[in-house]
């Protein structure tokens, strides 16, 4: 079994454009260091429809989710298809809404077995169209993915088309929810709306704060995630670069947040997760050279997580 890329440069699902351009910008950091990285691996591109930003009609609590449904099924195919070559799906996405996208292929490629989620980001992404502020979708993947609209916190009216659409990403690869939330974890959350924090509440979902992090021990936190995810038969996952301290790092995201944290932090989550032997998918989302406010060095941080991690999952691959 080997690493295959699978690149999805698309950035619809943001409020903020550039987070397409993210995938080039780590492949120029890579370059710019002297690294034949992007030249040792098999890779996907995926097609996208990064032309929908012009479109007039947009529906406000859902902004171009027509055609963010199309573009996570596609990266669905992308990451079944890689699975049924035996090979791992490693998925360099614009924006996080691709990460629905993810979960759904891997249900689809595996759908008897138990998925658990490490979501390493300063965002729940738990938003639904019901309750987002923003009706930006990369705020949404996880509500689809646990098929839960938190209507208890609805602002929003939602109907027709966007009504129609949003049952559809719900049940993209399944027909039912794909993500249980006691099979959820958070790393690094610390910038959440009230309707989140009262879902994160009443599903009792985990979030390993920062804070907590650094006084826990690092070890003993994902020592204990692990053993909350123990029924889960594979692991995906999913990098937000928005995770680390954008003081300390780079703006170059589109939502970024300080106190976050470094790059040696997420790379030693991550590490040990990968040890565990059941991460199947991971994914690096949310780079935007445009906004970076040191050249391009959220791309190069990125990719210095990128080319850490890669050996380690080689090590873990079947042979
Ligand atoms: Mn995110």
């Amino acid at each position: 079994m080997s690493i295959k890329l699978v690149k999805n440069r698309s950035d619809i699902g943001a409020g903020t454009r550039g987070a397409d351009l993210g995938i080039d910008a780590i492949e120029i950091a890579a370059i710019n260091k002297g690294s034949e990285y992007f030249n040792n691996f098999p890779f996907l591109d995926v097609e996208t429809h990064n032309e929908s930003i012009y479109d007039k009609e947009r529906n406000s609590f859902a902004k171009r989710i027509g055609h963010v449904l199309q573009q996570c099924r596609r990266v669905g195919s992308a990451v079944q298809e890689t699975f049924s070559e035996l090979q791992f799906p490693l998925v360099l996405s614009g924006d996080h809404s691709s990460a629905l996208g993810t979960i759904s292929g891997i249900k689809a490629a595996f759908p008897d077995k138990t998925l658990g989620v490490i979501w390493i980001d300063a965002h729940a992404d738990l938003h639904s169209p019901y309750t987002s502020p923003s009706g930006n979708i990369h705020g949404m993947p996880l509500a689809a993915a646990l098929a839960n609209d938190n209507i208890d916190c609805q602002v929003n009216p939602v109907e027709g088309e966007t009504l129609r659409f949003w049952d559809e990403l719900k049940t993209i690869g399944t027909d039912q929810a794909k993500l249980r939330p006691e099979h959820l974890i958070y790393f690094g959350v610390r910038d959440t709306e009230d309707a989140e924090d009262m879902l994160i509440q009443k599903a009792g979902i985990k979030n390993y704060r920062v804070e907590e992090v650094r006084f826990r021990g690092l070890e003993n936190c994902v020592e204990e995630c692990l053993a909350k995810l123990a029924d889960c038969d594979m692991l995906y996952v999913s990098f937000d670069v928005d995770s680390m301290d954008c003081d300390l790092i780079s703006y170059g995201t589109g939502t970024p947040v300080s106190k976050g944290f470094d790059q040696y932090e997420v790379m030693a989550i991550i590490e040990q997760l990968i040890y565990s032997r059941k991460v199947v998918c991971f994914e690096v989302v949310e780079v935007n050279p445009l906004l970076d406010n040191k050249g391009n060095r959220m791309a190069e941080i990125a990719f210095e997580v990128l080319e850490y991690l890669t050996p380690h999952i080689q090590n873990v691959l079947p042979a």
